[in-house]
Order: structure tokens, then sequence, then C-alpha cells
């Protein structure tokens, strides 16, 4: 069965190979990139069972997408195949040690995700539903059927988590501020980065004290290097960062994510979800890719290894 379902758009991606303006790259890696898929890869490969659904073109590269996932063994047997629209692209490039990424998404498939599109079992048989910002700011019927998710979810006593994932090339921030406060509001399980919750109030605790009206919810803060921290009915807990050197960020947040999930999903403490999420976070930033580089429990041990440790 199950465990955890998330919804979104999830992308063909193109990455240059080496850092450089991607206008002179002569070839490029071919994968896939999406804030929800990589998160239930990240459930799936720690080791309980994931499910994604969302729309991909009637296309190679939506195959691509689905071929990927179902290699993950990530459950795609509720995603939809648009005859209309074409799968969306992303490309990567390396700048002077940053990441920049672009999009040709907008109108795309994964765009046209609407309402009738969430598999109402597939949501109600979950024990957690994932969702993030960038499906509010894909256009009004992936805004909808987020929601309609999150009402099947909340119906079914389903654990509704939702990641702010601000993206400012979806749109601008006082529309999605007013959006992902609405969303975040009925969220039991909310993550944020620290620049997204600056972003919903003056400070963090005032964004805090806004979005966490009632008892028996948890917010987590996505510190990047300085860790992470959990607010819930308990007070404070802070996890450090695994220290690792950082060589694309990109994907590190859905990684956390993934990780605290699995906590989640596996009756874990705070600190253990905080650890996973760390943990997770940090396989992902020390190597390319938005996901090829999130672990199996197996790999968890060898992480923050020396420099130079050969294991034979
Ligand atoms: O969170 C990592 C994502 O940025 C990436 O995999 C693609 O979903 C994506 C997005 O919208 O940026």
């Amino acid at each position: 069965m199950t465990e955890l379902v998330t919804l979104g758009e999830t992308m063909a991606l193109l990455s240059a190979p080496v850092p450089g303006p991607l206008r002179h790259m002569t070839s490029l890696g071919l994968s896939i990139a999406g804030s929800e898929s990589n998160v239930a890869i990240a459930v799936r490969r720690l080791g309980s069972p994931a499910a994604w659904i969302g729309r991909v073109g009637a296309d190679e590269l939506g195959e691509l997408i689905l071929a990927v996932l179902r290699r993950e063994d990530v459950d795609v047997g509720s995603a939809v195949r648009d005859t209309e629209a074409q799968t969306a692209i992303m490309f990567k490039e390396r700048r002077h040690n940053v990441s920049r990424v672009s999009y040709y998404r907008k109108g795309y498939a994964g765009s046209r995700l609407c309402p009738s599109d969430v598999d109402e079992h597939a949501v109600s048989s979950a024990r957690v539903l994932h969702i993030t910002g960038i499906t509010l700011g894909l256009s009004p019927s992936a805004r909808a059927a987020a929601y309609a998710a999150v009402e099947m979810a909340k119906a079914s006593d389903v654990l509704v988590s939702f990641d702010l994932n601000y993206r400012s090339a979806l749109w601008a921030p006082s529309d999605a501020a007013r959006e992902l406060a609405d969303m975040a509001r009925r969220a039991d399980l909310l993550f944020a980065g620290e620049d997204e919750l600056a972003m919903l109030g003056d400070d963090e605790a005032a964004a805090l004290k806004r979005l966490m009206p009632g008892g028996g919810r948890t917010i987590v803060v996505k510190r990047g290097e300085r860790g992470a921290s959990a607010f819930d009915d308990d007070g404070q807990l802070d996890e450090p960062a695994v220290p690792v050197d950082v060589v694309d960020p990109v994907g590190a947040g859905d990684a956390f994510v993934g990780g605290y999930l699995y906590g989640v999903l596996n009756e874990s403490d705070q600190s253990q979800r905080l650890k996973l999420g760390c943990a997770s976070g940090a396989c992902v930033v020390s190597s390319f890719g938005d996901w090829e580089a999130l672990p199996t429990l197996e790999d968890l041990p060898y992480l923050g290894s020396g420099a130079g440790t050969t294991l034979r």
C-alpha cells in the first residue's frame, strides 16, 4: 500500500555537464526534475512505498519521466498522459559556482493538471499527502487540483504535508505570499525555507505565529548549511547540517523533506526526523543532480566519512 502520495509537475531536465554558459555547451545530460517526484523518490529509496500523481505529455520525455519513476519503484499508476500538450523542460547550468535553472513549462502538460486528475483512492488510502507551492503557481487548474487533493486527504484523515517552495519564475511575490499562506494554514506539516518565511511575515517569529494558529501542527524551517528547526506543541528543536562540500544545492530541500517524511511514516521522534532530513539533504548537495544521490538507509552511515575514505 502507498504510504506517501505526492502531486505536482515533473519535467525533463537538460543539464550542462561542465561549468559555463549554456549557449556554449555542445552536449547536455538528460534526466528528470520535479520537487514532488524528488520527494517521492527520496521516501522510496529509504524504504517506504510512494506514489506520484501528475500530467506528462504523450511524448518521449513523458515516457522518460514515467520510466525513471518506475525504475525508482515510485507508483505512477495514477499519472495522466496529456495528448494535447508536451512535457515541460528545465535547463540547468553552472556559472561561477552558482547553479542556475530555467524553465520551459508555461502551458505544457504538467501545468494543465486539474482536479479530475487527482485519483481520490490514491490520496485517501495514503498516510501522507505531500504537495508544494510550485503547483499553486503553475496555473489556476493546477492550483485547484492541489486544493482538491488536500480536501480529499482531510476527509480521510491523511496527513497534509506542504512545502512552500516559492519559485520566483512562476509568480510575483505578492500573489505567491497570499496563496502560500492560505495553503500553509491547511497543512498539518509545513516546510519552509528561511527566505520563504521572510516573505510571509516581518520576521521568523511573526511568520510562525501567523502560520501556526492551532495546536497539533508542525512547522519545519530549512536553514541550508545551518541545518533545520522543528516547531511543534513541544517547542523548538534544532538540528545542525551534516558538513559536506556543496557541489549542487538544487534538490537538497526536497531530499530533506523526503528524509523527514520517511521519519514521519516510520514513527521516528522529532530529533530522528530532522536527522534523516539533514542527512538526505547532505547527500544531494554533495553531488550533481536533483535526486540521483538520494540515499538508501544503508548509505547513511557513510555520510561524514573523511575525505579520501575508501571502501573495499
Ligand atoms: O526542488 C528542486 C526543483 O527545483 C527541481 O527538481 C524542479 O520542481 C522543480 C522546480 O519547479 O524548480
